[in-house]
């Protein structure tokens, strides 16, 4: 199977690495949405990354519905399976996953819609977003902070990620004064044999 797609996004790079800890060998190519359009539009006329193609030419897309796939291939998961820890951890994802898309929206605006067609309203909101979702994660890791061991889950994995990503493409909008807990566990996971073998690119 092939997942297609840069490691610079956080939806490519929690694939590969969720793949890695399910033990499922990837043919990773790197074609970006941008700059290599044309080629990643022949493979998924959507151009949607992370794409993955199966070994009989089926295309799936969303990170959130490749990884299930994966799982359900490798008859693993990542998700605890008790049901308050479960939902725990769908919490986190999903403020993780909120704090990656507010982040692209952002670095889209700066760096794709011309300056003087910038909309400061918009800005602002997405930014407050972002604060918000990072300063939910982080009373979170108060309440309760994540296992820090090898075997590290989707939520970890997801944050860990985000967090890595938005400090690679808004630095400004955090810090790790302000978020100690996501930085130490981001510097933590990071460290990982699974996140080292699978660097931003
Ligand atoms: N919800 C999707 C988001 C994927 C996503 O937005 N990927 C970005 C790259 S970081 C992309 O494909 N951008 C190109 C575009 O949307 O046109 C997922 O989890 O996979």
């Amino acid at each position: 199977m092939k997942l297609i797609g840069m490691l610079d996004s956080p939806y490519v790079r929690r694939v590969a690495i969720s793949a890695k800890r399910l033990g499922i060998d990837l043919d990773h190519q790197s074609v970006s949405v941008f700059r290599h359009f044309d080629q990643f539009e022949q493979i998924n006329p959507v151009v949607k990354a992370p794409t993955l193609v199966l070994d009989n030419g089926e295309v799936l897309i969303d990170s959130t519905l490749i990884i299930d796939y994966l799982e359900a291939l490798a008859g693993k998961s990542l998700m605890p399976g008790e049901l308050d820890q479960r939902l725990r951890s769908l919490r986190l994802i999903g403020l993780a996953l909120a704090a990656c898309e507010k982040s692209v929206q952002l670095y889209y605006e700066r760096n794709l819609r011309p300056a003087d067609i910038q909309f400061e309203p918009w800005v602002q909101r997405v930014e407050g977003q972002l604060a918000a979702a990072y300063s939910a994660l982080e009373r979170e890791l108060e309440k309760q902070p994540l296992k820090v061991d090898e075997a590290i889950d989707q939520d970890g994995i997801t944050l860990a990620v985000a967090w890595s990503f938005t400090n690679l493409v808004v630095p400004d909008q955090v810090n790790a004064q302000q978020f100690p807990r996501i930085s130490a566990f981001t510097a933590y996971a990071e460290g990982l044999e699974v996140f080292k073998s699978t660097p931003i690119e």
